[in-house]
């Protein structure tokens, strides 16, 4: 790595002559390729973005300036030239790099950011501040078509073109989000690659550029045709018509035509935005190939690369489900925003593509749109990551439980999700759905027991939330929908008969506190299968049989199902001590799930601990250090916990 190895801080990129730039750029994806394949991460979107990659920082101060990267999990190359190389490997395990930017990792991390569409808003902020306070410096947003396609960026967007803060927005358009970008923003950006004026553009950047540097020299005569282009007042640009300059689109992976545009566009006033063409995966066959399978990969031999294949997960058993379910009943429709390989919906997209629809990056819409199918008398199951639930948060109120409509939220990747880290933790839904009216929750343990919560919640009707964690659980034979088995919701189920303490667990921490308990007469399992509404009456016989209780949840204490115990056993008037095992007031960053559940307290050995500080010395089992660190431990194979590999990218 010849000059790679010569940089140990972004000031070293801007030392190099232009010239050397597009081997650095090669470097620079090679190393990215062998990061990826020690540590899996987002492969093909950093790929993609190597060349915009070494051009920010050989034009742009990263400590002075803002570059903020939209999502963040394309900056692989960024944190490389950013004196993050010697720990790359180290990226999204336990201790090592986060995969996205974060303000507590770096200086040059404009933004501590995971979820999409933040950049623009974030930079407008910036702008804001920067000039009130008379500053210079220079503010480069990097957003991706799909990251476009949320409502949080177009908004931004509309404020932007209003204030008309001096910002350059570069628009990285690979055509790609993770599965095929949608909507008609994207058609758009298809279409102008095509325009009479980007070919001649294009032509003109050739020629310019023709001897690679040397029309750099010249850049007073070309200055005026850039601005020419510049003022084109492309009237039918709907990014022009919002108030934002359109300079493009260019390509994203030719460094002096990049160096070109960016440092005129350096120098304008107001809002400019640059569009660039790239190609997800860019310079690595499979993934340029195939960047959906390689937009988050599993580690993998980089001479011979191959996707390392998937367990079946809940996500899949959701998948099967969902398309039995629209076997069943021509009223179901599945709503998902821009996950369908994440949340299990290949199979049922080409089954049921008439109703299947891919809102975009854009979660408020998706739970619209699922109230407004339901007030047609559909049977919306809008499919949705935990953590992007939060963005629909005011939809579910106002749009679907006030209304008492009948949509179905399917929550994937609940409880800790390791590599992508803090911006990704499904570990808040409970808590925040739990105040809704009318909003019913519940989480199985297996996949009967996840069709037969889909079963109920058919049947009954109302806004119902069945949520389950990320990775492997066993698959079930497939029956129809008419065979899949009864459920009465609300209902938890004994699991194992205690004299003393029981356990109240739900989901895959069913599968530590059934390891715990073992045959110990004295301790009980329950799976606390519902936490809206629970199981009164069980839990009004354990308050009185018991002499303790322990809740046991992959979610925040203050909320979630602890809190929903607390909460009746202080209604019955019950007194018996109840230990709430949880994630506590604290941010989790990436890591292995198994061993943070551990070191936050509710793993096997917390909750021998709670146990023994209630007087019940447990029965032995597994050591806690034996558990520690092995994934596979989650659910023990028992309740159908997981066992996937916990740092392969959603
Ligand atoms: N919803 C929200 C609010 N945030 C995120 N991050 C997702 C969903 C999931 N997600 C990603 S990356 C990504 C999605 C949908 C695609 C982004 O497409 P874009 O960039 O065109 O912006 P590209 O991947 O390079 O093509 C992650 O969670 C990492």
């Amino acid at each position: 790595m010849a000059l790679l190895d010569d940089i140990h801080d972004p000031r070293d990129v801007k030392r190099l002559g232009r010239g050397a730039l597009p081997q650095l750029a090669d470097e620079l994806r090679a190393e990215v390729v062998r990061a990826c394949s020690m540590a899996g991460g987002h492969l093909a979107s950093s790929l993609g973005a190597v060349e915009l990659t070494v051009a920010l920082h050989y034009l742009f101060d990263s400590s002075r300036d803002r570059i903020v990267w939209d999502v963040g999990h394309q900056t692989y190359g960024h944190k490389i030239l950013t004196g993050r190389r010697d720990r790359i490997a180290t990226i999204r395990k336990d201790g090592g790099l986060a995969g996205f930017t974060s303000t507590h990792e770096s200086e040059h991390d404009a933004l501590t950011v995971g979820h999409a569409s933040t950049s623009l808003a974030a930079s407008l902020g910036m702008a804001l501040s920067r000039d009130a306070r008379g500053d210079d410096y220079d503010i480069v947003a990097v957003i991706g078509d799909g990251a476009l396609t949320g409502g949080m960026a177009l908004a931004a967007l509309n404020q932007i073109g209003h204030v008309k803060p001096r910002m350059t927005i570069i628009l990285n358009d690979n055509e790609m989000s993770i599965s095929e970008n949608v909507g008609a923003l994207t058609h758009y950006l298809g279409t102008v690659q095509v325009q009479r004026w980007f070919q001649q553009a294009e032509k003109g950047s050739k020629e310019a550029l023709s001897g690679v540097w040397e029309p750099l020299a010249d850049i007073g005569s070309r200055a005026k045709k850039a601005a020419r282009r510049f003022l084109d007042p492309a009237s039918n640009n709907p990014f022009h018509a919002m108030g934002v300059r359109y300079v493009g689109p260019i390509d994203g992976h030719n460094i002096a035509q990049l160096l070109y545009y960016l440092e005129h566009i350096k120098r304008l006033d107001g809002p400019t935005m640059l569009h660039i063409v790239t190609r997800k995966g860019k310079g690595y066959e499979v993934a340029e190939n195939d960047p959906i399978t390689w937009h988050g990969a599993s580690t993998f031999d980089p001479e011979h690369p191959v996707a390392k294949g998937k367990a079946y997960s809940w996500s899949n058993a959701f998948g099967d489900a969902a398309s039995a379910m629209a076997d069943a009943d021509d009223r179901v429709w599945v709503i998902t925003p821009a996950m369908r390989e994440g949340s299990g919906l290949v199979d049922y997209s080409r089954r049921h593509g008439d109703r299947f629809i891919d809102v975009g990056i854009a979660e408020d819409v998706a739970v619209t749109v699922g109230a407004g199918l339901a007030l047609r008398h559909e049977k919306p199951i809008v499919a949705i990551y935990s953590s992007f639930l939060q963005r629909g948060f005011d939809q579910v109120v106002h749009d679907v439980s006030l209304e008492n409509l009948d949509v179905i939220f399917a929550i994937d990747r609940a409880g800790l999700v390791g590599g992508d880290g803090a911006t990704h933790q499904g570990i808040y839904d409970m808590s925040y759905l739990r105040a809704i009216p009318n909003l019913a929750i519940g989480m199985p343990r297996n996949t009967q027991e996840m069709r037969a919560m889909l079963k109920a919640a058919f049947a009954l009707g109302g806004p119902r939330a069945i949520r389950w964690p990320r990775g492997a659980v066993e698959p079930a034979e497939e029956v129809p929908f008419d065979a899949w088995p009864e459920l009465t919701w609300g209902s938890w189920e004994v699991l194992k008969e205690g004299s003393e303490v029981t356990l109240l667990a739900l989901g895959p921490t069913l599968g530590y506190a059934l390891d715990v308990a073992g045959d110990d007469p004295r301790v009980g399992v329950v799976n606390a299968r519902f936490v809206k509404p629970i199981d009164g009456d069980l839990l009004r016989v354990l308050a009185r049989s018991q002499r303790a209780l322990v809740t046991v949840e992959d979610h925040t204490v203050m909320g979630g199902l602890g809190s929903a115990v607390a909460e009746a056993l202080t209604e019955f008037g019950a007194s018996l001590p109840l230990r709430r095992l949880g994630v506590p007031d604290v941010t989790v960053p990436h890591g292995t799930p198994s061993k943070q559940h551990e070191s936050l307290g509710y793993g096997p050995g917390g909750i021998r601990a709670a146990l023994r500080s209630l007087g019940i010395e447990p029965a032995t089992g597994p050591s806690d250090a034996s558990v520690e660190g092995s994934d596979a431990a989650i659910g023990g194979g028992r309740a159908g916990g997981r066992s996937a590999v916990a740092n392969a990218p959603k």
